[in-house]
């Protein structure tokens, strides 16, 4: 890993909701995920679908947090360029602020801090950063902007042990002095 890379990210692409019609009655969809000009992945073809199950990980590298993951959705066509379906960014501040933290006292299944849907992110509902089996999971719905309809469900996990929690860890500087409480102990 070059010495610039923070840590690993692992996104898992699970479902599209009521995707946008880009055939003749439905749409091919695949997801195309960027972090600045960097790098590039795809999702697989979900054929003649609107609310596609591709269950898909990816694994990005992280360099800098404040660069948002960008998303967007693609109508695969044979013949012609493929139709965009909209596109959504994954904020990972709040995320990676979680991450740095000390939990490992935390129960499982503790929700660690609560992100509101506003209108500068791509949120459709609040999302929970969630301590579950000794690692911090977020699960978002993102709605699809730039286009009639669509939601995204996805859900991003901090790939082990990296500079960005050694940085924290190694020395004793508590940079995030939260009362960390669980929020709620959801059922998982
Ligand atoms: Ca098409
Ligand atoms: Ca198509």
């Amino acid at each position: 890993m070059d010495n610039n890379v923070l840590g690993l990210l692992k996104l898992r692409i699970k479902r599209g909701i009521n995707l946008a019609i880009r055939d003749s009655n439905s749409s091919d969809p695949y997801v195309v995920v960027n972090i600045g000009h960097e790098q590039k992945l795809k999702t697989r073809v979900v054929k003649n679908n609107c609310n596609p199950e591709w269950n898909e990980e990816l694994t990005l590298s992280i360099r800098d947090v404040r660069v948002p993951i960008c998303l967007t959705v693609f109508d695969k066509d044979t013949f012609f360029v493929d139709d965009k379906m909209g596109d959504a960014e994954i904020d990972l501040k709040p995320y990676t602020q979680c991450v740095k933290m000390k939990l490992d006292t935390l129960p499982n299944g503790c929700a660690i801090k609560r992100v509101q849907a506003n209108r500068t992110n791509c949120l459709a509902e609040e999302s929970s950063c969630i301590w579950k089996n000794g690692k911090v999971l977020q699960e978002m719905i993102l709605r699809l902007r730039n286009v009639e309809s669509g939601e995204l469900v996805v859900e991003i996990e901090w790939g082990g042990c990296s500079r960005l929690q050694r940085s924290i860890r190694g020395t004793n500087v508590n940079c995030y002095p939260f009362n960390i409480q669980c929020m709620n102990q959801t059922t998982l």
